[in-house]
């Protein structure tokens, strides 16, 4: 069975993310969405909500799980039996970065390969960044999130939550 892992911090999903798992998991024949922990970043969304909402967009992907994770992803990846990271690359700009990634990840985990999944050019400058800044600016997120967490992205920028 060829388990793989897509990682990231999905605060929260895009369209961009949800491509990406939708193209990985025909691909593979598990894939593991994983929700990094990062006490560094000051995040919109907690770890559980950003995993319900990623329950929530991928609940038609039957082969697609979300977990969280802390700590090295090599070493997470080894204790899932993953022997692929899934990543997305966006520009040119990402590719050095995920590189140097890639060979620090394929060092500490000889079994660990990276996969790069082009983005799909219409989601080419979409990040969860760029997500929080229409939103908290009062803008409209829809046509960058998935329909199913527009809502929620409204009420947290309303501080209604
Ligand atoms: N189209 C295509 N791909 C996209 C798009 C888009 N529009 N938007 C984002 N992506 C891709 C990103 O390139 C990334 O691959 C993935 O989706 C997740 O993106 P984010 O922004 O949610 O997540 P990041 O980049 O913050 O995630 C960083 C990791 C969690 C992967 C990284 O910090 C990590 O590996 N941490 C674990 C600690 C560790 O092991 N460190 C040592 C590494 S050597």
């Amino acid at each position: 069975m060829r388990i793989a892992i897509y990682p990231g911090s999905f605060d929260p999903v895009t369209l961009g993310h949800l491509d990406i798992i939708r193209r990985a998991s025909g691909l593979f024949d598990r894939l593991i969405v994983a929700v990094m922990h990062n006490q560094n970043k000051k995040p919109m969304f907690s770890v559980e909500e950003r995993m319900e909402m990623l329950r929530r967009t991928t609940a038609g992907l039957p082969n697609v799980e979300i977990e969280s994770f802390g700590g090295l992803l090599a070493d997470y990846a080894r204790r899932k039996n993953a022997c692929v990271l899934v990543k997305g690359l966006r520009a040119v700009s990402d590719f050095e970065y995920e590189f140097q990634m890639a060979l620090a990840n394929r060092k500490l985990n000889a079994d660990l390969d990276t996969v790069f999944l082009m983005t799909s050019s219409e989601y080419m400058y979409l990040s969860s960044s760029v997500v929080k800044d229409i939103a908290v600016h009062g803008g409209s997120v829809a046509g960058f999130v998935p329909d199913e967490i527009v809502q929620d992205i409204v009420r947290r920028t309303r501080k209604e939550d």
